[in-house]
């Protein structure tokens, strides 16, 4: 069965596409989005490990995205390694962290609690933490460094992480364990919450301001492994980043691109992505302008407290298997359309990209292991494919209209 996405890519910019083999470790095109993640891993020196590589070091783009499913005594693995001594400089590049009232940004790793979850505010608890440095930066050159107590990081021993050491501990990330939830609701470690799993106020994380270090804004977030005689020896060694969320933050438009409402997203973006109103600033009435919304995932099109953003994907061709196609990100209840076809068939239409004849779906891929799709088929010589891959909230969207604008269906089956 042969299927035809006319129009798709336009007006889904969060397809990419990949093509094959032409482009090793295809970059994905640029798209107009914006949400609360850095979306660009601006530079990583990876640290000691015991067994290296370091634990998903393979998969870097697993630290964009929301952070993955923990519970208090149970830490996300959805994080990369950065290993005893290991940096790693996250860029903003479709917005910018802004300096708002209370905490700007929340820095997720896997701590959880090593003892029973305290039931009280007096309840004695020890945390297995991997405290990491936190700096932020507004041009990714001059960064400044959130203060934190050299004297209490230095006790940080190879076990757990008693509760009198880890209220010193504020400053540093990787401290406060982290639940599944509303992760843009900051944690306040030194306030006991009975109503919350593990008495963590908000969702876990550790969560920074902005005006500690002076700066209005920032679009970098630098995290370094203070080296501590923490952890495991094996591949997990030294701080494991599961994500960066942004509080307070607004979009950044690209070159070229118009904002008739001055929201902060492009016209383009409210027509095509978000749907909202290109002449309103503030499409649902709620006081927010469309563009911090977005910024700062929160619905631009309902008052809804739970978070919300368009899933991005970003592709890239393994090596060294040509028909080995992963992409980098990783969202609870989020799945994965693959879709193949020849790139002779691409074409453009009226500033659209027709896809053409698609040879393959792969509908509703949920691998949380490898994010990736093994393709059988391998192009003709002097051919190539293209892939999109569109990610798929839960409940999400359709899959687009053919060329003769009724809605497609996909084909049974996989590209296997
Ligand atoms: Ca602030
Ligand atoms: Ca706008
Ligand atoms: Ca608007
Ligand atoms: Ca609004």
């Amino acid at each position: 069965m042969n299927h035809f996405l006319t129009a798709l890519v336009r007006c889904r910019a969060v397809l990419v596409l990949a093509i094959l083999p032409l482009l090793a470790n295809a970059p994905a095109l640029a798209d107009a989005t914006s949400d609360c993640f850095p979306h660009r891993i601006a530079s990583f020196q990876v640290g000691t490990v015991s067994s290296p590589p370091a634990f998903n070091t393979w998969q870097p783009g697993i630290v964009f995205g929301p952070p993955g499913d923990a519970t208090p005594t149970t830490g996300s693995l959805s994080v990369m390694s950065l290993g005893k001594g290991g940096e790693i400089v996250l860029e903003f590049d479709e917005s910018e962290i802004v300096d708002g009232a209370g905490p700007d940004f929340i820095v997720f790793e896997n701590p959880f609690f090593c003892t029973a979850v305290p039931q009280s505010a007096t309840g004695p608890y020890s945390v297995f933490a991997e405290p990491g440095i936190v700096a932020v930066s507004d041009d990714g050159v001059n960064f400044r460094t959130v203060p934190f107590n050299t004297a209490a990081l230095s006790q940080v021993g190879s076990g757990c992480t008693d509760k009198v050491l880890l209220q010193r501990l504020i400053g540093l990330a990787g401290i406060t364990p982290n639940f599944t939830g509303n992760y843009t609701i900051p944690d306040d470690p030194l306030v006991f919450d009975p109503t919350a799993p593990g008495g963590v106020s908000g969702h876990g994380g550790d969560a920074f301001d902005l005006a500690t270090v002076g700066l209005a804004h920032a679009r970098f977030v630098r995290i370094t492994d203070p080296s501590l005689p923490t952890g495991i020896p094996g591949s997990s060694e030294g701080f494991d980043l599961d994500a960066v969320v942004a509080l307070h933050a607004r979009p950044l438009l690209g070159l070229g691109q118009l904002d008739t409402d001055g929201d902060g997203l492009s016209d383009e973006a409210e027509a095509f992505l978000y749907h909202t109103d290109p002449a309103r600033p503030d499409t649902d009435g709620d006081g927010v302008p469309d563009g911090e919304e977005a910024a700062t995932c929160r619905n631009p099109l309902a008052s809804d407290p739970d978070p919300f953003f368009l899933p991005i994907v970003e592709l890239e061709v393994a090596q060294p298997s040509p028909t080995l196609l992963r992409w980098n990100f990783l969202g609870t209840g989020v799945t994965y359309d693959a879709v193949r076809g020849g790139v002779g068939a691409l074409r453009s239409v009226g500033g659209m990209v027709d896809l053409g004849v698609v040879t393959c779906i792969e509908n509703d891929s949920t691998d949380l292991t490898t994010r990736g799709l093994e393709d059988a088929a391998v192009p003709l010589p002097g051919e190539a494919f293209f892939y999109a891959v569109r990610a798929n909230a839960a409940g999400g969207f359709g899959y687009g209209l053919s060329s003769a604008h009724e809605p497609r269906v996909p084909a049974s089956g996989d590209c296997k």
